[in-house]
């Protein structure tokens, strides 16, 4: 299989990302530790605002593996169909942390999301998310489905540490779509889910 490799850089000094950084379909991108950050004048600051570009685009099958992406956030990880984020930690949530644009299954495995000031994981198309092994704090949703729209997203959490979440864990406005979060720990989370039809969520 491709495997690019992130480029050596001074140990602890930030890599700034000028321009989305893309990672082609069915390759693996393998940042080696290394902490990226955009260039908050090309990409966009991490604020709330819309309409910010990605640091990464992952291409349908790709792999974003063994990195962290600091401040400015900038609109984080965009997969158009399905992809792989493995050992990926957010260290400061910008807009948002990864948004699927196209269906697929999103597989989070490892890593971690920190300052989400609203959502980590913006789902704006029908597919899977699949989150495992993961670590968030201090944000405001987990996982969002796009306000007001209706096709259907699974959401499953597993094994994760979820802990000072101003919302909901999980979020829909989708009688289709479906919620299930077992053996993990949570704190300071005023509801798993919100939105669901009933019968779609399960917890255990
Ligand atoms: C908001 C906004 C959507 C979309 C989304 C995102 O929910 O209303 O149009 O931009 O954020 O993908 O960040
Ligand atoms: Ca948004
Ligand atoms: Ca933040
Ligand atoms: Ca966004």
């Amino acid at each position: 299989m491709f495997v690019s490799v992130a480029p050596v850089q001074q140990a602890h000094a930030a890599t700034v990302v000028n321009s989305t950084i893309v990672v082609p379909a069915g390759t693996v991108y393998d940042g080696r530790g290394q902490t990226f950050v955009a260039n908050p004048s090309t990409l966009g600051d991490g604020s709330q605002a819309e309409g910010q570009k990605p640091i990464f685009r992952l291409e349908a099958g790709a792999t974003l593996q063994n990195l962290t992406i600091g401040a400015p956030g900038a609109d984080g990880v965009h997969c158009y169909g399905s992809c792989n984020v493995t050992n990926v930690t957010w260290a400061d949530v910008g807009e948002d942390a990864l948004t699927l644009k196209k269906s697929g299954t999103v597989n989070i495995t490892g890593g971690a999301a920190y300052k989400a000031y609203d959502k980590v994981f913006q789902m704006n198309a029908a597919g899977t998310i699949n989150i495992r092994n993961f670590r968030a704090d201090d944000i405001g949703k987990l996982v969002r489905q796009n306000g007001g729209t209706s096709y259907k997203v699974v959401m499953t959490v597993d094994s994760s540490n979820i802990s000072n979440v101003k919302d909901s864990i999980l979020r829909t406005d989708s009688s289709q779509s479906t919620g299930r979060i077992t053996n993990t720990r949570y704190s300071r989370v005023p509801t798993l889910f919100k939105g669901f039809a009933s019968g779609n969520t399960s917890q255990s």
